[in-house]
């Protein structure tokens, strides 16, 4: 798949939900969906689920849906046992999983290929974890990703991405973001 028909299938669907785009997902999702309900995690690599985490558990009312990079979760994965213990039933974890660390230059990540995600995050204790190799099965499945109880992980079997944080810079500085979610979420 490729990373930019995901975000439009995520944005479609989204509903009200809180977006923590990270790494390649950040410029496009910028583009997608401007508006002040995500907050994005670059430079705090494998960060992106510890701050879903904390939006998830502050706002049981919304879906977080964190936009997660293969390398990043790779370098924190005790993250997944961090979120399964909190058991966040809000939380989905989409994983783009494109093989390599695309914004440092595209090495490869160890065990590219072979590492099985989703095992790894139902065996941490996430209440659901499936890999999705195709939009039309996204298309199918997103719903339920998005509403059932969570913490849920989708692998996504995805191309690498048109840009990058390093091609494509910019963006609200983080404390931006984080007040324009906080009027958003406070908003009658
Ligand atoms: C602790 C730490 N080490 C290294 C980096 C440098 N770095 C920035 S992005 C990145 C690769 C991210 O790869 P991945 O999570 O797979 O996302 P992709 O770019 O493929 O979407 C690396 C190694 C960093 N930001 N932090
Ligand atoms: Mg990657």
């Amino acid at each position: 798949m490729y990373p930019e028909d995901v975000l439009r299938a995520i944005n479609e669907v989204r509903g009200n939900a809180i977006v923590v785009p990270t790494m390649t997902a950040v410029p496009a999702w910028r583009t997608i969906a401007p508006d002040a309900t995500s907050v994005d995690c670059v430079g705090f690599m494998g960060g992106a689920s510890s701050l879903g985490l904390g939006l998830a558990l502050a706002q049981p009312g919304r879906r977080v849906i964190v936009l997660d990079g293969d390398g990043s979760l790779l370098m924190q994965l005790g993250s997944l046992a961090t979120v399964a213990g909190a058991a966040p039933p809000n939380f989905t974890h989409m994983l783009f999983s494109n093989g390599v660390y695309q914004t440092s230059g595209s090495q490869e990540i160890p065990g590219s290929g072979a590492v099985n995600f989703a095992g790894m995050a139902e065996a941490a204790g996430y209440t659901f974890a499936t890999r999705i190799e195709n939009l039309e099965e996204l298309h199918i499945r997103l719903p339920e990703l998005l509403s059932s109880q969570g913490p849920i992980l989708a692998e996504l079997a995805v191309e690498e991405a048109q840009l990058t944080p390093m091609t494509a810079p910019g963006g609200d500085p983080l404390h931006v973001q984080v007040s324009n979610l906080r009027a958003a979420l406070t908003k009658k």
